[in-house]
């Protein structure tokens, strides 16, 4: 049985998503990140780079085997399975590239954008506008892509799709527009996917867990999860 070390989040909730396609045994452990719980020793054994999602894969190749970081997960699985990623050809880089688009633009500007809006929206009008813009070009690329194709990776759903889905899925909630008719035709074939079903009621089981932690966070776990206060840093 595979662990899953994780929370709410949309980086830890792609690895739900693909689990949850695979019809995988896994066991999902829910680590308190506004506590810290990411930075005791125990954690990062499994990652050094302190965040989730991290597996453990007991049936990995020569025994056990620790993957960290969302993508690492995502292609080790598709590997593994056979499934969601093609093995070889042009078809496999077209796939790869859009999962990097979400590894290195969505997944990190969305999160700038909701830390902007949502979590500190006075502190600075300058960023909000920046990843305002850079939150809604990224829609804009995505529609112009399924404009075109099917699937984000090509004409098969895969693990760009997978990757992607969990911000996509919130637009709403977010306040970013919902008008891109590529976009919403490939959000709701998701959704109606069997495996997305389960993953909206994996969500709402973790959502309560992930409240209270962030309702009991102090003000120094928020500064260190923000890197402020005594956790600032000065290059
Ligand atoms: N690039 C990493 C990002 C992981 C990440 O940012 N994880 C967040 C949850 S979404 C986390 O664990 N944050 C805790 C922290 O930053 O201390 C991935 O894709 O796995």
């Amino acid at each position: 049985m595979i662990d899953l070390y994780g929370m709410g989040s949309p980086n830890v909730l792609k690895i739900v998503l693909m689990l949850e396609e695979l019809e995988a045994d896994y066991r999902f452990h829910f680590v308190k990140v506004w506590s810290g719980q990411q930075h005791e020793p125990g954690f990062l054994r499994i990652n050094p780079n302190g965040k989730t999602p991290v597996i453990v894969d007991p049936d990995g190749p020569g025994g056990s085997l620790t993957v960290f970081e969302s993508g690492a997960i995502l292609i080790y699985l598709a590997e593994k399975s056979g499934r969601f990623l093609p093995a070889a050809g042009a078809g496999r880089y077209e796939a790869l590239q859009w999962l990097m688009i979400q590894l290195t633009g969505v997944g990190p500007m969305f999160g700038q954008y909701v830390h902007f809006t949502r979590f500190e929206p006075e502190v600075s009008a300058y960023a909000t506008a920046r990843y305002t813009s850079e939150a809604i070009r990224l829609i804009d690329l995505v529609e112009q892509r399924l404009s075109r194709q099917a699937f984000l990776g090509g004409d098969d759903y895969g693990i760009a799709d997978i990757a992607t889905f969990p911000w996509f899925n919130n637009l709403a909630p977010m306040k970013l527009p919902l008008d891109r008719p590529n976009v919403a035709r490939w959000v709701e074939a998701i959704r109606a996917r069997p495996a997305a079903g389960r993953l909206a009621a994996r969500m709402a089981e973790l959502a309560p867990i992930g409240a209270a932690d962030m309702a009991e966070a102090t003000p120094e776990d928020r500064d260190r999860m923000y890197g402020r206060g005594r956790f600032a840093r000065t290059a």
